[in-house]
């Protein structure tokens, strides 16, 4: 894994509760989804990122999950095209930003794409085909990162919302998932997350550190194992809209 130094996130809006959620977790605090971010950051920082923060966008209740907003290499960032119609424009300031920091790809209309649905293994890119991802769009993001050198595997993903809720890859041929998707680990070591632990599948890896959520003890007895520098952080209440740990930050 090449060495990341730098995160863009964006603060959740007061409207934070406004979002998409499925998760029948009752509504989130504003106050403490602050809170949580601000621990989220300053975990990135303890990573040796440099964090580039966005004030909340009030015209997006999911503003804060840029992570759905590109998908970026060292060599170019690739605006995506969020498929949910109240998501559908956070790209725009997302692609300003980086514009002064990458050359820019993009994937175009009426073709739909989202970051959650990206998951990286060294050069090879795997893309969950889920509500949010379609394979013209999943076909647009394999030929642009061809341009550059990667491979793209599509992957059908059932019932989860993006194909990163689902797993993740840790480095070092270590992954953490569900068991519908462990033929992405086939020949690797995967840690299957048990029944009601399925949130801690999102993990995130940032340079010799481990972030995971807080609360999982099974997986976290497994992962402990592995032998990161572990973060734990509370994600209780972007958990309550469908987010995880990986949909915070643009890394790269
Ligand atoms: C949504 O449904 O779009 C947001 N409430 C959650 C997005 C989470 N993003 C991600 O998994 N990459």
């Amino acid at each position: 894994m090449s060495k990341l130094t730098k995160a863009i996130v964006r603060k959740p809006g007061k409207n934070f509760a406004d979002g998409i959620s499925t998760s029948n977790l009752g509504k989130p605090s504003f106050e403490l989804a602050l809170d949580q971010h601000a621990a989220y950051r300053e975990a990135l920082k303890q990573c040796y990122i440099d964090v580039i923060v966005l004030e909340a966008d009030e015209r997006y209740p999911d503003g804060c999950f840029v992570e759905d907003t590109a998908v970026v290499t060292n060599e170019v960032a690739i605006i995506t095209r969020p498929a949910d119609p109240s998501r559908l424009g956070e790209e725009e300031s997302i692609l300003e930003t980086m514009s002064k920091l990458k050359k820019i790809e993009r994937i175009t209309a009426p073709e739909n794409l989202e970051g959650g649905d990206i998951l990286r293994v060294e050069k090879n890119f795997y893309i969950g085909i889920t509500k949010r991802t379609n394979v013209e769009g999943a076909n647009q993001l394999a030929q642009l990162l061809s341009k550059y050198g990667y491979t793209a595997t599509q992957v059908p993903v059932k019932d989860i919302l993006h194909l990163k809720t689902g797993i993740a890859y840790l480095g070092d041929n270590n992954f953490i998932g569900v068991d519908e998707l462990r033929g992405i680990a086939q020949g690797k070591n995967m840690i299957k997350v048990e029944q009601g632990e399925e949130y801690s599948a999102n993990c995130l890896r940032v340079n010799d550190s481990l972030i995971i959520p807080k609360g999982f003890p099974k997986s976290k007895s497994q992962i402990v194992r592995l032998g990161y520098n572990i973060i734990e952080l509370d994600m209780s209440e972007f958990r309550k809209m469908d987010g995880g740990l990986t949909c915070l930050s643009l890394l790269f």
